[in-house]
């Protein structure tokens, strides 16, 4: 028998998973499998325990063959690409059990030249990062941590708007989770009655005014558990399954996530945000609210009146309207 290598047996252990779970729980005989992978008998079972070790619930009987049980909850390639109804994003998907943070997996790829729409998945991060240098907790197999890689023919100035498009899509798919109950925190944070589930980085590269690459990094907390969070968050952070009371599949968010931001982002390329805007003061948890903006050194203080098409946040000051790109917001307690 010739010896597999862990690449070859990574794609043959995909192929088997592929077609076996076309028909869950039914048998599929060793013959067949053999033919159909192109093996012999002492292959297949090196194959089948490396799919094992993704975690799949396959039954392997002597005399019946091999059958396919379930999938594991877990974000590997071959899960998230079964099914995946997009045309192009993820389409370039690289699935990691534990990175530093996969907004600098991408960034990397994008220096080798990686595709628009590559996407960069991971587990669990060591260095999760938020914006301004905060840490954004990670814990493993419980979150979604991911990293899209835009390459789009558009000024710098238009990057944050690629952001509120996200954050669009995200909040578009949790709401079939918890109707009406999804807030958008202008520009980057998802809570849920108050507290955050999910927040984005946006991080820019560019040289004059082309674009090189927009990294996308979304953080979710799915499943943790109530308790789950550590001190310093656990007032302000939740979780969707703390939220909606059953373990969520992730996998299926995922898939649904990236094919709502495949069309939230198409549709920014064209028309900005114009499309969206009624879906942004929906989902906004800052309009009508008095706040006050921080970008640098520089504080701004006003009513937050709406959400324009290139996603700045419009506020109501003493001087009037001004349209603010990007800072971070507190609400002004009365
Ligand atoms: P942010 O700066 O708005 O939020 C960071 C702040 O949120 C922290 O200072 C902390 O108070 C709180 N926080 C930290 N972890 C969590 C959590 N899991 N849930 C709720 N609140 C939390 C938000 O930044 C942007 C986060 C993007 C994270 C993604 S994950 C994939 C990609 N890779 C990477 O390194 N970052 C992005």
């Amino acid at each position: 028998m010739t010896v597999m290598n862990r690449t070859e047996l990574e794609k043959l252990a995909d192929h088997l998973i592929v077609y076996i779970r076309k028909k869950p729980e039914e048998y599929f005989d060793w013959k067949r499998l053999e033919a159909k992978l192109n093996l012999d008998r002492e292959q297949l079972d090196a194959v089948l325990e490396f799919a094992a070790s993704w975690d799949y619930k396959i039954r392997v009987r002597k005399k019946l063959g091999v059958a396919f049980i379930a999938p594991p909850d877990s974000l590997t390639a071959t899960e998230i690409s079964h099914k995946l109804a997009t045309r192009w994003l993820g389409r370039n998907l690289f699935c990691y059990q534990a990175v530093k943070s996969t907004n600098d997996i991408a960034a990397e790829m994008s220096e080798q030249g990686a595709v628009e729409g590559t996407v960069i998945t991971a587990e669990q991060q060591t260095r999760g990062r938020g914006r301004l240098g905060r840490h954004w907790h990670s814990p493993t197999g419980t979150g979604i941590y991911l990293s899209v890689l835009f390459r789009p023919n558009l000024r710098p100035d238009n990057a944050p708007g690629i952001s509120i498009a996200t954050a669009v899509a995200l909040a578009d798919t949790l709401e079939e989770y918890l109707p009406n109950d999804v807030r958008i925190k202008w520009p980057n944070d998802i809570l849920i009655r108050g507290r955050k589930m999910a927040g984005i980085l946006t991080e820019l590269s560019a040289e004059g005014s082309r674009i090189n690459h927009v990294i996308v990094g979304i953080g979710i907390n799915i499943n943790q558990r109530a308790g789950g969070f550590p001190d310093e968050i656990k007032t302000i952070a939740t979780s969707l399954r703390r939220e909606v009371k059953r373990k969520v599949n992730r996998v299926e968010l995922l898939q649904k996530f990236l094919k709502n931001l495949e069309k939230q982002y198409e549709r920014y390329l064209i028309h900005r945000l114009e499309k969206s805007r009624a879906k942004l003061r929906r989902y906004s948890s800052l309009l009508g609210r008095e706040i006050t903006i921080r970008a640098g050194k520089s504080l701004t203080t006003g009513i937050a009146r709406d959400i324009d098409a290139d996603g700045c946040l419009i506020l109501e000051t003493a001087e009037g309207e001004v349209p603010i790109i990007a800072g971070e917001v507190t609400i002004v307690k009365k």
